[in-house]
């Protein structure tokens, strides 16, 4: 049964959660959202265990959102926009140092979307890289325009080794399962677009209300 559950595992699947996540009106529903995280970490791990650690800390933070989508005020909570508006209007967001809400919904997922932007700029590395790219350097390079900036130096030490780790670019495209590399990049250039609205919508929204910095 495992073998089967592994054969059916299929990054585009993954990535078209994330086409689900905009509503009409371009509010970022939590639900699909935290879906598309369980299955990026499903794929995380699936390249071996020096990247549990940091999959771990994405799993706290998938579980901190799943908390307050089934706790009593769920409601507030099913999409970005309302869980800001909520949050906000109740004073349940440490706004200047941490404090009184360290699992705010706002602030996790602050997290989350400054991972989701890692992700972009590394898929669209490996969208247009070429057979001899090296995954750990696009990894690398996507990291240090991005999370990076937001990380302690411990952790930027930590992050590169796991980099090394990286599987080379072919094995990379085969665990992802979506076929040959012609189709993988066509899959990442159908992806990318929806991937990129999503973290733009929440940008903008976090902008909006001065969020981008919560600690
Ligand atoms: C496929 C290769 C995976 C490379 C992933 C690149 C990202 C490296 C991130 C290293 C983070 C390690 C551990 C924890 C860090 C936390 O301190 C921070 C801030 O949270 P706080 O301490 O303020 O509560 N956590 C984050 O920045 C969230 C990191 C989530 C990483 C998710 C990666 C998803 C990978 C998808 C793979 C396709």
């Amino acid at each position: 049964a495992d073998n089967k559950e592994d054969q059916k595992f299929c990054l585009r699947e993954v990535l078209d959660v994330f086409k689900s996540c905009l509503t009409e009106n371009k509010e970022v529903v939590i639900d699909h959202y935290v879906a598309g995280w369980r299955g990026l970490v499903r794929f995380m791990n699936s390249l071996g265990s020096v990247f549990s650690f940091i999959s771990k800390d994405a799993v706290t933070k998938i579980q901190i959102m799943v908390n307050h989508r089934s706790g009593e005020n769920a409601k507030h909570y099913a999409t970005i926009q309302s869980m800001v508006k909520y949050e906000l209007e109740n004073g349940l967001v440490d706004l200047t140092k941490q404090g009184s809400f360290p699992t705010s919904g706002c602030r996790t997922l602050l997290r989350l979307h400054r991972a989701l932007r890692w992700l972009e700029l590394f898929l669209e590395r490996l969208r247009t890289s070429t057979e001899d790219s090296k995954t750990c350097v696009m990894c690398a390079d996507a990291y240090n325009e991005s999370l990076a900036q937001y990380h302690p130096w411990i952790i930027r030490k930590a992050a590169g080794v796991a980099f090394f780790a990286l599987p080379g670019r072919p094995t990379f495209f085969e665990v992802m399962n979506v076929g040959p590399p012609e189709q993988v990049v066509a899959m990442l250039g159908d992806a990318l677009p929806l991937i990129s609205e999503v973290y733009q919508v929440t940008e903008e929204l976090y902008s909006k209300h001065n969020l981008l910095d919560l600690p």
